[in-house]
Order: structure tokens, then C-alpha cells, then sequence
């Protein structure tokens, strides 16, 4: 059986990953995203993986992904809703990967 990792991991971490994923022999799909709310570019990476690799994969994404505060975009009355970027910013933590698990019920390369 086979699991199919999507993991939206921050721009910073990426290469890392990837080195590993790679070092690894895993395949994976390296996709260029930008997060809905901080419309700034991540990497989302589709990983196809045997169940029993699941916590190898999960454990080098943990290993090379980190939390960080990043700037938020403020909103402003003063240009009619429109974001813009001010010098005293909110900022958030931002996660070094956001992870989803799904069970794949065919693989099949033609
Ligand atoms: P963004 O959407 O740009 O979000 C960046 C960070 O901003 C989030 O970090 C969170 O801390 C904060 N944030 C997001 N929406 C917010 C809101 N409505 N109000 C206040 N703060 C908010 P993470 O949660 O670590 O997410 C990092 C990136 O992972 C996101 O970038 C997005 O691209 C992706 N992501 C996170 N959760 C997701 C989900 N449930 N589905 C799909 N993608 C997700």
C-alpha cells in the first residue's frame, strides 16, 4: 500500500528536504506555491511513498523543517482594503511545513 505526502514547506527549508529526499532515493514532485494568506512563495511536494517509509519521510521533514516569525501583510482602511506593506508589521509564526497523509488507491505509471 501506498501513501501520498503533500507537504507545504517554507522556502527556507526546502533545499534541505530535498537534499535528503534525494540522498534518500525517494521520488517527489517539487512544486512552486505561494501561501493564501502571506502571498509569498513556499514549495509543495508531492511524495509517493511506500506505508512503511511514512515515518522516515515524516522524520526527515521534521528534522530539516522549522517554525519562524514572518511578516504579515496589513490590511489598510486608508487604501480601500488593499494590502500593503508598512513599517511597523504584525508578524506571524509560520510553520516549517504544514503536512497532509492520504491513502492511495492506485499507482500506476503509464
Ligand atoms: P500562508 O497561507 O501564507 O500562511 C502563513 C502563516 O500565516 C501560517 O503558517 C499561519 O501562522 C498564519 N496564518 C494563515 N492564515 C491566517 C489567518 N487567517 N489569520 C492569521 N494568521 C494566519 P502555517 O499555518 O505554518 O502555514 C504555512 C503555509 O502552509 C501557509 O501559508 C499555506 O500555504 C499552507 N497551509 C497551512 N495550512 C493549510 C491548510 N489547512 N490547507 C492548505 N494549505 C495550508
Amino acid at each position: 500500500m501506498m501513501k501520498m505526502i503533500t507537504a507545504i514547506v517554507n522556502k527556507k527549508d526546502a533545499g534541505s528536504v530535498c537534499d535528503n529526499l534525494r540522498e534518500q532515493r525517494i521520488a517527489f514532485t517539487k512544486m512552486a506555491s505561494t501561501g493564501g494568506f502571506l502571498k509569498t512563495g513556499n514549495v509543495t511536494l508531492l511524495i509517493g511513498i511506500e506505508d512503511e517509509k511514512l515515518p522516515l519521510v515524516l522524520d526527515l521533514i521534521r528534522k530539516n523543517c522549522a517554525q519562524r516569525m514572518e511578516a504579515a501583510p496589513v490590511i489598510s482602511n486608508m487604501t480601500g482594503g488593499t494590502a500593503m506593506y508598512q513599517p511597523y508589521q504584525p508578524q506571524v509564526l509560520v510553520g516549517g511545513a504544514t503536512v497532509f497523509v492520504t491513502s492511495v488507491e492506485l499507482y500506476e505509471k503509464i
